[in-house]
């Protein structure tokens, strides 16, 4: 946006989530929470603003997350694209449009912007040599690559960042690099890849973030961009070599693909001309517009990133801030077509119970589980986050907080505000607002209070201070209650109904305003409210006035807004938790794979399902068990190295899968028939493979 130009629409994002797996609460506090708060807080104000996000589906992330699950690329993206999408939406992240970044239009948006660069001379080629693993036959970018981190130790840090530390790495950073794929110590390898010269950008950059943006910029943003321009800018690849992403649209350039930082932010820019190209079809598909936009054409998506009177902010967790305060900015500024990012309010993280969120390790509160948990409760996760985000520090979350937040603030205070306001009025004058007589002190100093806050919470908003807008919405709360305990209507029904009158009309008249005002942070109750209120949709600029609601109107139905969640709940929240905690990972990966072998060499073993008619320990040797088998051929003997593991009595009568075929081999005196299969844990310990039906003797495994 141009200094001192009139905001004619904002562009609003919130960070793509890699859709590779489920996100979690944390995910929630960082970007999508306090970007839901903001652009419902604009659309008060009828600004034209546009709420964007969507998938990011490419990097190794994805194709790393197949191989665990024994799946493709594509399956794991269509399944955790539906997943995330949704959780956002139900937990009322009201997105405009939420995009993928596997889409055509992406592909080329992305494309385009790499060729503007290209051509313009922008991007440096380099043949550089890089980890490859000859096993796997790949380049080890990014998440292909482990080792320890040099800036922390943790032995389990990725080739292009430290999940431990937040450091941006590189893998020919890591120390005792290995692949994610082989497990093997990979080797170098030359290789040719087009590098955005970030140094030549750097007295840009100083002025762009360090002497514009030092007073509207958060410290933790603004410090991080510092230490990165300071310590010296690198050429930094904008191409990998994968057969998982976009193609670099140029000759020469087979088996390479655009990095995944490269385009993920374009899909910011793909996702706003898929909104665009949608609503002029009348087509929606990705779109869910949140508001009219009035009579669209596909081109007006230039309008939300080409026109300077359009305010851009980037939503995201401080993990990202790099790439969005300075890669990102670089190539926007380097095509010369883009407005750049006015504000880039990050947050830091979020901890649950003490320890550090992570979906790998099991410590986390994912979002579809909470929703699964608590349906119709996506407002309480939403405050009890608001008024913990990590604004300014790492923040943590417990279940215990989330409880009183919701019995002690949303029930205690809001819930009985507006019920008893409700309540009192349906007893006393039936279905309709009572008349506001002659106001006395107490009226006075009330409605003077009420009319500050608006403002109050709105300049905390403006500061990306969601936090401290949460507290004063509660704070509105507060004041009304307050007034009710000190005014005490239900004890002058008797004598003074001229004044019960009065004081119901006010305490309506703050829940009206608490139902407008709210609507950023609890979407769904403000809209509960509202209805029993029966208030019309009304605009921020309505509130901290005491007439949203004449005399006469007529109410809805009183009902609780919010109810106490008791501590049988929030124990079994806390047990669940506790029971999906993984043992820290090992230092060593799983055992490395072995070399390939062809189907043919497979099909010559004859794997088959026996039954164990007889088992017990030999003698002299504390790991041996001989077996005798049913193998559907005849009855044979396999001695097999589980008695550490198995008692001979739990294994009569099951049914194991072992090798047939196996060349007999003497042990301890004994021949055995063959080999039984079992799988080695982690921790060492060896589990039998069993049919997951009872089939025949004999039954044949392929
Ligand atoms: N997918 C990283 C993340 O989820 C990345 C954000 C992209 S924003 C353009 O943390
Ligand atoms: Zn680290």
């Amino acid at each position: 946006m141009k200094e001192g130009k009139e905001i004619k629409r904002y562009t609003i994002t919130a960070a793509l989530p890699y859709a590779n797996g489920p996100k979690h609460i944390g995910h929630l506090a960082g970007a999508y929470i306090p970007a839901d708060v903001y652009v419902r807080f604009l659309r008060l104000f009828k600004k034209n603003v546009l709420f964007v996000c969507g998938s990011d589906e490419h990097g190794t992330a994805i194709p790393n997350q197949a191989l665990k699950e024994g799946t493709t690329s594509t399956e794991i993206i269509d399944k955790y694209h539906a997943l995330i999408r949704d959780s956002l939406y139900k937990m009322g992240i009201s997105f405009d449009v939420y995009h993928r970044t596997s889409e055509p239009i992406h592909h080329k948006t992305s494309q385009e912007l790499f060729l503007n660069l290209y051509n313009k001379g922008l991007l440096t080629e380099e043949t550089s040599e890089q980890y490859f693993d000859p096993k796997a036959n790949v380049f080890l970018a990014d998440r292909y690559i482990q080792g320890t981190c040099p800036k922390c130790g943790n032995p389990n840090a990725y080739g292009d960042q430290c999940e431990k530390c937040g450091s941006t790495l590189s893998p020919r950073e890591l120390i005792n690099p290995r692949s994610t794929l082989s497990g093997d110590v990979p080797v170098l390898k030359p290789t040719k890849h087009w590098y955005l010269p970030l140094q030549q950008y750097e007295d840009w950059l100083r002025k762009w973030v360090l002497e514009s943006h030092a007073d509207d910029w958060k410290p933790n943003v603004y410090g991080q961009c510092k230490s990165w321009i300071d310590a010296g800018l690198q050429p930094r690849a904008m191409t990998r070599d994968l057969d998982w992403g976009i193609k670099v649209p140029l000759p020469n350039a087979e088996g390479k693909v655009l990095y995944v930082w490269f385009d993920a932010p374009i899909g910011y820019i793909s996702a706003t001309r898929a909104f665009f190209q949608e609503m002029a079809d009348g087509k929606l598909e990705y779109a869910t517009p949140q508001r009219d936009f009035g009579r669209v054409n596909s081109e007006d998506w230039k309008l939300y990133w080409q026109s300077d009177d359009t305010k851009l902010v980037h939503f995201i967790g401080k993990d990202n801030i790099v790439f969005h305060c300075i890669i990102f900015p670089v190539m926007l500024h380097a095509s010369g077509e883009y407005i750049l990012p006015d504000n880039v309010p990050a947050n830091e993280f979020m901890n649950l119970e003490g320890d550090k969120m992570s979906t790998s390790r099991g410590w986390s509160i994912e979002m579809h589980d909470y929703l699964a948990e608590f349906p119709d409760k996506p407002d309480v996760l939403r405050y009890a986050l608001l008024t913990n985000l990590p604004e300014t520090k790492d923040s943590e979350f417990t279940w215990k907080d989330f409880q009183s937040k919701n019995n002690n603030e949303l029930v205690a205070i809001f819930g009985n505000f507006v019920n008893r306001a409700l309540v009192l009025t349906e007893k006393y004058f039936g279905d309709k607002v009572p008349v506001c007589g002659p106001l006395n002190k107490t009226d006075e100093g009330l409605i003077a209070e009420v009319k500050e806050f608006p403002g109050r919470i709105a300049t905390a908003i403006e500061a990306y201070k969601f936090r401290e807008a949460t507290a004063l919405l509660m704070d509105l709360a507060r004041t009304g209650n307050k007034y009710l305990a000190e005014t005490e209507p239900w004890k002058l029904v008797k004598t003074d109904m001229a004044r019960v009158s009065t004081i119901l009309n006010l305490a309506l008249q703050v829940s009206a305003n608490l139902a407008v005002l709210a609507e950023p942070f609890l979407p769904f109750s403000s809209k509960k409210l509202k209805g029993m209120l029966q208030l019309k949709d009304l605009q921020w600029s309505d509130t901290g006035s005491v007439e949203l609601l004449p005399a006469g109107h007529v109410l809805g139905r009183a009902s609780l807004l919010f109810e106490k969640i008791e501590d049988t709940v929030i124990e079994a929240q806390i047990k669940k938790l506790m029971d999906t905690k993984q043992p820290p990972v090992a230092a060593t990966p799983s055992k490395p794979l072995k070399p390939t072998v062809s189907i043919d060499d497979f099909a010559k073993l004859d794997i088959r399902i026996g039954k164990v008619v007889a088992a017990e320990k030999m003698e002299k040797s504390n790991k041996l068990l001989k077996l005798t088998i049913n193998s559907g051929l005849d009855t044979r003997i396999i001695l097999s190295g589980i008695a550490q593991h198995y008692t001979p009595e739990e294994l009569v009568g099951k049914q194991v899968t072992f090798i047939a075929n196996l060349a007999p081999r003497k042990m301890m005196g004994l021949e055995s028939q063959g080999m039984i299969l079992s799988a080695e844990n982690s921790d060492g310990k060896l589990k039998l493979l069993f049919p997951a039906g009872e089939v025949d003797p004999g039954s044949t495994v392929s």
